[in-house]
């Protein structure tokens, strides 16, 4: 699956829940590569909602991307999300 290109940290959201590792790992290569993300945490239950109706599953953590249509991705798996960052904003 591919997904958009983008330039705009404000179209990014982060899906995550505080307790979870594989969301720690994210956060830790945000900070150490100097990228802030909005993080929704999905204790909140629109959070969730947002989360389930549109990735398709509970799963954290999960990047909501959106595309210049205002189209919503959503990219599942810790490792994938950070190959996108540092592709996406490598300096
Ligand atoms: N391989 C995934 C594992 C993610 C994962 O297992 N997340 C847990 C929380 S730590 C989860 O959301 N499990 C599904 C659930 O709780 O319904 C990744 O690296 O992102």
């Amino acid at each position: 699956m591919s997904f958009p290109a983008v330039s705009d940290l404000n179209r990014l959201a982060l899906y995550i829940r505080p307790s979870c590792p594989y969301c720690v790992r994210v956060s830790d290569y945000c900070q150490q590569a100097g990228i802030t993300l909005e993080n929704r945490n999905i204790a909140e239950g629109a959070h969730l909602e947002a989360l389930m109706t549109g990735g398709g599953k509970r799963q954290v953590p999960c990047l909501r991307i959106i595309d210049e249509q205002g189209n919503s991705h959503w990219m599942y798996e810790s490792m994938d999300i950070i190959s996108y960052l540092k592709q996406q904003f490598a300096n």
